[in-house]
């Protein structure tokens, strides 16, 4: 090599050297847009997310959407305009997403779902989703109370359901998992279903509602989160019934409260619904925004907890 030719090319190396080092250095920037605060899954799931994004380093952009789509909307909107390096959300509802997913893709964002799904017409628009197949989680509810009713052959049971936030999909898909299993034993028929938003205070409200009605005995409450089964526990204990023994109760989350409820003796079992996603999802995002290959559905383990087991498994909680 000449050394007019070695001069300009240590020259060039030298002039690329900032550029270079800058990109090599500068932190990977995520805009994540949450749900809301909703139940003590969604804030379990909150501090993972914001815990390993700070073990991760990497810059995270946190919007909380109080439950509405249109905050998430905006929230995307905002990190598109940030020029954010990867976009992370938890979609409130499965519908509404198609626009604003486009135009994150014309701004060459890609977006990563964590939580819960969208139903969009092109899948090409997300490249990955990590989260618990709720399907299944319904069908895990609908096993535990086949196999409790089989103990009582011929006996009928009236189940009553508190729904998760109507058009969510744990919502859509928890219902259709529990009704798919417990459809075996005829004599399992669902009475009343009606959405409790995922919160305690809704779940109450509602299952006060339930009561109310009395034309018809309630055997079982399934509610698809245990915020709302907490909240329905106070309502059933305030009509001078025993949650879980006049009424069993199954939910799903598998949070804290919920062990300290089986404790009591007021709740039968709760279904595990992972929340601590966050350390998936910060690795998920590097190798989204290397270029490299990725799975485009991830999911989680999660298992079943009686009230049997909730005294040995309580101290091995982490949410
Ligand atoms: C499930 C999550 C649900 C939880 C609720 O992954 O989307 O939302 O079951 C939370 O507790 O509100």
């Amino acid at each position: 090599m000449t050394t007019t030719l070695l001069r300009r090319t240590l020259l060039g190396a030298a002039l690329l050297a900032p550029l270079v080092a800058t990109a090599a250095d500068k932190p990977l920037v995520m805009g994540f847009s949450q749900v809301g605060a909703e139940s003590e899954w969604r804030s379990a799931n909150t501090a993972s997310v914001k815990a390993a994004a700070r073990q991760a380093g990497i810059t995270l952009k946190f919007a909380d959407a109080q439950q509405k789509q249109e905050n998430q909307v905006k929230a995307i909107r905002t990190f598109i305009a940030q020029k954010v390096d990867v976009i992370a959300f938890s979609p409130v509802v499965e519908s509404g997403w198609d626009t604003v997913l486009k135009e994150a893709r014309a701004a060459r964002i890609p977006v990563v779902l964590t939580d819960r799904a969208v139903n969009v017409s092109d899948p090409s628009l997300y490249v990955s989703f990590i989260g618990s197949d709720f399907v299944e989680e319904g069908r895990k509810a609908g096993r535990w109370l086949l196999e409790r009713a089989a103990k009582n052959p011929g006996a009928s049971l009236n189940i009553v359901e508190l729904q998760g936030t109507v058009g969510s999909a744990p919502a859509i898909d928890r219902k259709k998992g529990f009704e798919e299993v417990i459809k075996a034993n005829p004599k399992l028929q669902v009475i009343r279903s009606q959405s409790g938003e995922f919160t305690r205070a809704k779940g109450k409200e509602v299952m006060e509602a339930f009561l109310k009605a009395k034309d018809k005995k309630i055997d079982v409450l399934y509610a698809h989160n245990d915020d709302m089964a907490i909240g329905a526990i106070q309502a059933i204990e305030e009509a001078g019934l025993k949650p879980g023994k006049d009424i069993t109760i199954i939910s799903i989350d598998g949070v804290k409260g919920a062990f300290q409820a089986m404790l009591a003796g007021k709740l039968n079992v709760t279904i595990e619904c992972n929340p601590l996603l966050g350390p998936q999802l910060m690795e998920l995002a590097r190798k989204v925004v290397a270029g490299q290959p990725v799975e485009k559905r991830i999911t989680v383990i999660e298992g079943v907890f009686p009230a049997e087991v909730a005294a040995k498994e309580l101290p091995n909680r982490k949410y």
